[in-house]
């Protein structure tokens, strides 16, 4: 499993899979959640209301995933995903590692073999993006055999340089 850390914007990654940082209404937002949505069209939300409509009544809670079919998407999947908020005292590090383990068990159920993410949680819900990458790394590391054998490609895609430094330097990458 290849880890890649890129700067860039999430809704032009050519991965099978995107990793959407939604809310637990799945119903859009601001942020990368709205970029998302604008770029999928309204297919995505039809898939998500759909989910509100049946298994997901009350929304989905922090730290779940769940894929949807990614509309006009160059990808084949959206992993949405609900960040702990911060802002709301939900500051424990075990729901962003639950956010980055399900949206990869996500990715391995639907056959996904390249994922992008966004930083989750380090935008509107408020958290260090230092330590949004430090715990995306110490669970990547801490891996998994069924995302070692089905998962070729885990890409972070940071939407400015300055945060692509901040998880180059958490992965141990090194800058030219
Ligand atoms: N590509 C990559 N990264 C992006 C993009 C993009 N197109 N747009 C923004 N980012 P945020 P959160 C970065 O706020 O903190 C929404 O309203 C952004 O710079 O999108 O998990 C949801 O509906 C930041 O580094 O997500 C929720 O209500 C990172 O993506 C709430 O925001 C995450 O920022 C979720 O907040």
């Amino acid at each position: 499993m290849e880890i890649r850390i890129v700067t860039g914007d999430i809704t032009r990654q050519d991965t099978d899979a995107i990793v959407n940082a939604a809310n637990s209404s799945l119903l859009g937002g601001g942020g990368v959640d709205g970029a998302i949505h604008r770029a999928a069209g309204p297919d995505l939300l039809a898939h998500c209301r759909k989910l509100r409509e049946t298994t997901l009544r009350d929304g989905l809670p922090v730290g779940k995933a769940v894929a949807t079919p990614a509309g006009r998407l160059p990808n084949d999947w959206v992993i949405h995903t609900v960040g702990p908020n911060w802002h709301q005292g939900q500051h424990e590090p075990r729901l962003l590692v639950s956010c980055f383990r399900e949206s990869l068990d996500a990715a391995v159920a639907v056959g996904a073999r390249s994922v992008a993410f966004p930083a989750i949680s380090a935008g509107i819900y408020g958290w260090d993006p230092a330590e949004v990458a430090r715990i995306a790394a110490e669970t990547l590391a801490a891996g998994n055999p069924a995302w070692e054998e089905s998962i070729e490609e885990v890409r972070f895609v940071l939407f400015n340089p300055s945060l692509t430094a901040v998880f180059e330097d958490a992965f141990g990458v090194s800058r030219a």
